[in-house]
């Protein structure tokens, strides 16, 4: 899973480094974000999962703290911020967080806890009468990050 996410950030970053940046600004209709701005959503949730997968382990549950997305790209002006910076600190972020990954032990990411709300965190929602895992919501994460990469490409294309 962490070959794979390094595989996609590698080449998405290659790619959105040799896109035009005023383009990358561009919203694609009114209320909708730019790739500046979904790029700046991917950083929002590389930060969120960063502290879910730090903090994880310790716990004997999987009941993290959600976070206003909309709101977090609006304060953050995320439309206005350089467009090679943003890619240069998600990529990096998406780097550090294949290593972490890999850190945890496969033991703890495969340990099943009754208590989660990945019914409302996830999205590949997870019911909570079902158990579930670190290892899941850290997978869910290269979902929901792919989810937005098509986006990115879509606007940029
Ligand atoms: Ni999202």
């Amino acid at each position: 899973m962490t070959s794979r996410l390094r595989t996609i950030v590698e080449e998405a970053a290659s790619e959105f480094s040799r896109a035009d940046a005023t383009r990358a600004g561009t919203r694609p209709a009114a209320g909708k974000w730019s790739a500046k701005e979904i790029i700046g959503h991917l950083i929002d949730s590389a930060a969120n999962n960063h502290i879910r997968f730090v903090t994880g382990p310790a716990r004997d549950d999987l009941v993290f703290q959600g976070y206003d997305q909309e709101a977090w790209v609006a304060v953050q002006r995320y439309d206005t911020a350089d467009w090679h910076t943003l890619v240069a600190f998600w990529r990096a972020y998406n780097l550090h967080l294949a290593h972490v990954i890999e850190a945890i032990p496969d033991g703890v990411k495969n340990a099943r806890r009754d208590r989660h709300n990945f019914d409302r965190l996830a999205l590949r929602a997870v019911p909570t009468s079902e158990p579930s895992t670190l290892g899941y919501l850290m997978d869910d994460y290269v979902v929901h990050l792919e989810h937005h990469l098509a986006q990115v490409r879509a606007l940029l294309a």
